[in-house]
């Protein structure tokens, strides 16, 4: 065990005194400051971004790690990589590695730092090293496919991932399952300044030779697509053209074919040429102003790709058919609705293409039923939001949050209970903030936030955002976690730029205040009939499968799912998922808003740590007992201390122990307790106060060892 107090601070924050919001924040900028990025505590893992390459990874260290029991050496993500494999294989128990923070914050390096360690020390063998290559090669496709440029990371994830990696009983890899969250679809079609679009549209367009680009019929220009951001397209570091590369090869290893390759590339190509799809409104239908496509070369090409006939896209795009229960009415669309239509396909295509890249590369790495598993699981989840302007999908994420947070207390706590019975001693409850309200405010089946929008989606006559903002003001106005009106200040603020179109919601991490501009729209997440089924028609063999619906005999009547209840149930199934795990946790800290190494900004550290609970993790775990460590480990350390046990000790393990600590008077029968197999110790003083005897008994042992040598010259 190391407890080392000196120039970088504590490595274990549960050792810290006095235990208080500064301390723990200059706790943290003084490691970082010293490149010192990971802190424990207890067995959580605070990561707070480097921003550099620090020389701290690569296969020296993994073996040194992999040698070592968790507090032996300095906090990493090695030690916490390697307690999670090791308990999965010698103790059987699946594990689960929760991976949280904000944009920017490291997780999605986190997760690949785990997937490395694990692929480095688990099993050999031809077969085995294939497996390791497709789990690691499915990284660089999902990134491409669904990451890009933002403000606040050039490569951050614009969806929310789980990865089951599945074992033998001898701990080798046999595969796994990749579950996706949400991709954000709006990008596609358009970006903030400052940012891109999905990285596989600049990689395409920079790195395909020119009969590539050619036979997909695209310019090498990035600045000839509607859908790209013109005043940004390309990113420091970031090599477009040898990604594009890189991005084909890992697909080759997952086992794409040449022609699925293809295939992805040409979908990939067709949403690029449909932004460039111009609509106008000079037509007329029926005296009323309707639109239609300007550009007949552009809409010819697309038709050609996707083997549709292109007069039927430009019906599907510029009108809209009604079936009643006799006739079917076709409306034409105005140039805002068609455009509105032009953009909807586009974001349905490139996610439903994404849906499809993960299902193809489950396919390649799925396990057989059969086979006995073990299982660790990875999640690597966007972080809790606020921003300026809140919508569904901040909504959405923040729920997710909370779901996350629950499972924090629920399962830390848990484990904390379960560790004290298992080893005999008494356990007095920890008051905590119990979320659960939070979480029933928005996925109550019948009264949450979720279900009031799903019946405002559902109901006949006018709906508006507005109708579902008054219904929710109405039912919430006594809820304590519901404020149906801004504050008059803040009133003020949002007035000219929202209007009062905002509810508040009082999550655990802090208040935030929703936009419901936009929520039934996205809660609806309705395609045109005439554009899946126009897809449907298309000889695209990709294109067309991704629109089963499209199918006039499969073609139901029922309303698929709502966006807000697909993803509630899939929460669902994931925190189904979690609770059977043995959970392992990564936080990470993002430093600076800049991405610069070596910048550590204080208030920004401190809004994470607070909606972290990081402060509130540190009591929970110091409520109990702060330390806990088998006899064993704990006799060798501290055996110098007792005339009984030093030089020589033939007794047990736990006699021992018991001999050094009746001889320190501080170590009343309230600070430690002997359980089964381990000691246990209340407060961080009674270890500072071991840690100081053991130094000042080392320096008189190497004093008496040099007088001796002196003696002897
Ligand atoms: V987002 O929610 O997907 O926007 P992440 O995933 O939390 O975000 P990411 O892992 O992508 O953040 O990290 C952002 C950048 O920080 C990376 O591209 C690296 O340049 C940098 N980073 C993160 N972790 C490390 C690290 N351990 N060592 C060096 C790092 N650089
Ligand atoms: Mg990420």
């Amino acid at each position: 065990m190391t407890l080392r107090e000196d120039s970088v601070g504590v490595e274990d924050l549960v050792l810290l005194e006095p235990l208080e919001e500064e301390s723990m924040l200059k706790n943290l900028q003084l490691r970082y400051e010293n490149r010192e990025i990971y802190t424990y505590i207890g067995n959580v893992l605070i990561s707070v971004n480097p921003y550099q390459q620090l020389p701290i990874y690569g296969p020296e260290l993994i073996a040194k790690y992999q040698e070592c029991t968790f507090y032996e050496l300095k906090p990493h993500i090695y030690a916490l990589a390697n307690m999670a494999y090791q308990s999965l294989t010698s103790r059987d128990r699946d594990q689960c590695i929760l991976i949280t923070g904000e944009s920017g914050a490291g997780k999605t390096e986190a997760s690949k730092l785990v997937m490395s360690y694990v692929a480095a020390v688990c099993g050999k063998g031809e077969q085995v090293n294939l497996v390791k290559e497709q789990l690691l090669q499915s990284n660089p496709v999902l990134e491409a496919f669904g990451n890009a440029k933002t403000i606040r990371n050039d490569n951050s994830s614009r969806f929310g991932k789980y990865m089951d990696i599945e074992f033998d009983f001898k701990g080798s890899p046999l595969g796994g399952v990749i579950t996706n969250y949400l991709l954000e679809k709006s990008r596609v079609v358009k970006q903030l300044k400052g940012e891109r679009n999905f990285h596989i549209f600049y990689q395409l367009l920079a790195g395909a030779d020119a009969q590539l680009l050619k036979a997909l019929k695209l310019e090498r220009d990035t600045g000839g697509y509607a859908y790209l951001n013109r005043e940004v397209s390309r990113v420091d570091g970031m090599d477009d053209a040898s990604n594009f590369q890189s991005v084909q090869s890992a697909m080759t290893v997952i086992g794409f074919s040449e022609k699925e390759i293809r295939w992805v590339l040409e979908v990939t190509a067709l949403v690029l040429k449909l932004g460039n799809v111009e609509l106008s409104d000079e037509f007329q239908a029926n005296g009323i102003s309707a639109s239609g496509i300007s550009d007949g070369r552009g809409v010819q090409e697309i038709g050609e790709m996707m083997g549709l006939d292109s007069k039927e896209l430009e019906r599907a795009l510029c009108s809209r058919t009604m079936a009643t229960a006799k006739e079917k009415v076709v409306t034409a669309l105005n140039v805002v609705q068609a455009q509105y239509a032009r953009d909807a396909l586009a974001k349905n295509i490139y996610s439903r293409l994404f849906n499809w890249i993960v299902n193809r590369i489950n396919e390649s790495i799925k396990v057989g039923t059969g086979e006995m598993k073990k299982v660790m699981g990875v999640l690597d989840i966007y972080g809790f939001e606020i921003l300026e302007d809140n919508s569904f999908e901040q909504f959405v994420i923040n729920y997710c949050n909370e779901k996350l947070q629950q499972v924090f207390i629920e399962l830390t706590l848990k484990e904390e209970q379960e560790e004290y019975k298992n080893e005999g001693i008494p356990w007095k409850k920890v008051d905590y903030f119990d979320n659960g309200i939070i979480c029933n405010l928005i996925e109550h089946n019948q009264r949450g936030i979720l279900a009031m929008l799903d019946e405002e989606c559902l109901r006949p006559g006018v709906v508006s955002d507005t109708t579902f903002l008054a219904k929710l003001n109405q039912l919430f106005s006594k809820h304590d976690y519901y404020e149906s009106k801004v504050t008059q200040n803040a009133q003020r603020q949002y007035d000219h730029t929202m209007g009062l179109s905002c509810f508040r919601i009082c999550h655990y991490a802090g208040k935030v205040t929703y936009n419901v501009n936009g929520f039934i729209d996205k809660n609806n997440d309705l395609l045109f009939r005439d554009l899946s089924q126009a897809m449907w028609k298309a000889k695209h063999p990709l294109l067309r499968s991704l629109f089963p619906e499209g199918d006039p005999k499969q073609a139901s009547h029922k309303r698929p799912p709502t966006a807000g209840a697909q993803f509630k149930s899939s929460v669902a199934v994931l925190m189904k998922n979690l609770y059977a795990k043995n959970p392992n946790y990564i936080r990470c800290i993002k430093p600076n808003e800049h991405q610069k190494r070596g910048q550590f900004s204080w208030e920004l550290v401190a809004t994470q740590t607070r909606y972290l609970g990081l402060l509130e993790n540190v009591r929970v775990r110091r409520a109990g007992y702060a330390f806990r460590q088998r006899y064993r480990p704990f006799l060798e350390r501290y055996r110098l201390l007792s005339r009984s046990t030093w030089p020589r000790w033939n007794g047990g393990d736990r006699e021992g122990v018991e001999k050094i600590l009746g001889e320190l008077t501080t170590c009343t029968s309230e600070e430690i307790t002997f359980g089964k197999t381990k000691i246990f110790i209340k407060s961080p003083n009674t270890l500072f106060f071991l840690e100081e005897q053991r130094r000042l008994r080392i320096q008189q042992l190497a004093t008496l060892i040099q007088k001796i040598y002196r003696g002897w010259r």
